[in-house]
């Protein structure tokens, strides 16, 4: 071999075996380029061996071209390799540092919404009429005057009937003396119950009412459930029956219910329905600090009374022949006292830190 062709060879070695060496010392993909491009680089030392390539003799260069070729190939595919191997080392060192496995199920679980407390104590509440025989009912939340006051005997100058306590909407296009407003009681359900059809009925309604009371037991926006019956010699009996039956479905079997007169315009005659206050106890002394009952050591859930006779003629229903009892009670009352809520407000600005806690 020519001195020439022999230093380019020797050379060649060199270059394989120290690219080797750099190759095994790099520990990222950046180094590994730079020590590739420091061989087969136009600046590299493949091209500086190369510059010898003039004093090979003819004959033999195409031999040491093949070389050259070989060791070029050696080089790119030793790079391959130490960076996909690299690669792996990385994955691995990973997978086995990673202290959690992300195929575990979440440790908070999935967050599941639930019904708001006042959907619940309604249901709670339909439910114990439903399975006492009520049928449940509905009307519209936008009534017209007559559904909402006149027909139920309100006196015209009754003060519900103010601008001051209803919410009036105009209907554009409407009947020019059409009074409309937003229902200020559930009671609209009953009137049409009875315009629609003939006794005997018993039907319980929940839902939506408007008054323009603003404070922290009272709402513009609260909820009611009213619910009536209807029969041939119903009497004041069949009232209480079936009102403590409910007050003791919903509070405790031994609950002590008592009525007291009230004065209603629909009903006559009218009374609250108390019940013994679940919040004390009179016998260890706690009675007189109840914040709830306030000491009396009763609590009000509800109203109700007789249908009066008025109301029925104004439904088209005889007076003479059906009589009927009716009630109506607040669900934010109820879901206050059920609760201990200390002002309504909490129940309508959706703050999840409150809702959370049903
Ligand atoms: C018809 C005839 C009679 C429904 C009744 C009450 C007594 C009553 C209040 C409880 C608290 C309303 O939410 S509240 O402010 N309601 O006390 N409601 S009797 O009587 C009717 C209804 C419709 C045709």
């Amino acid at each position: 071999m020519t001195d020439a062709a022999a230093d380019i060879e020797s050379g060649l070695r060199a270059l394989s075996e120290s690219f080797r060496e750099r190759l095994a010392a790099a520990d990222d993909e950046p180094s590994m380029r730079a020590a590739r491009a420091e061989v087969l680089g136009k600046k590299g030392e493949l091209t500086k061996i190369l510059r010898g390539m003039g004093k090979v003799p003819a004959e033999k260069r195409r031999e040491i071209g093949e070389r050259v070729n070989a060791v070029k190939a050696e080089v790119e595919a030793d790079f391959e390799k130490a960076v996909t191997a690299l690669a792996r080392r990385r994955r691995q060192a990973d997978l086995e540092g990673r202290p959690e496995d992300l195929t575990l199920p979440g440790r908070v679980g999935t967050p599941r919404g639930h019904l708001h407390p006042l959907t619940r104590v309604k249901d709670d509440i339909l439910d114990i009429f439903a399975s006492l025989g009520f049928a449940i009912g509905w009307g519209p939340e936008v009534e017209l005057e007559e559904n909402n006051f006149t027909k139920l005997a309100f006196p015209p100058d009754h003060p519900a009937t103010d601008m001051q306590d209803s919410f009036w909407v105009t209907v554009e296009g409407g009947e020019p003396d059409a009074r409309v407003l937003l229902r200020t009681h559930t009671s609209n359900v009953q009137v049409r119950e009875m315009m629609a059809n003939e006794p005997p009925m018993a039907i319980v309604s929940g839902g939506p009412v408007y008054r323009r009371d603003d404070d922290i037991t009272h709402s513009p926006m609260f909820h009611q459930i009213e619910g009536f019956l209807v029969d041939e010699n119903v009497s004041f009996g069949h009232l209480k029956g079936v009102l403590t039956e409910f007050a003791q479905r919903l509070y405790r079997p031994d609950t002590p219910v008592r009525f007291r007169p009230s004065y209603f315009p629909f009903v006559e005659p009218g009374a609250e329905v108390d019940i013994g206050c679940v919040f004390c106890n009179a016998e260890n002394g706690s009675r007189a600090s109840c914040r709830v009952c306030k000491g009396t050591g009763w609590i009000e859930i509800l109203g109700c009374g007789m249908v009066h006779p008025d109301v029925f003629e104004h439904c088209g229903i005889d007076s003479e022949r059906w009589t009927g009892f009716a009630f109506g009670l607040g669900i934010e009352r109820i879901a206050m006292l059920r609760y201990g809520i200390p002002d309504i407000r909490l129940f309508f600005e959706n703050d999840p830190r409150f809702l959370a806690q049903f």
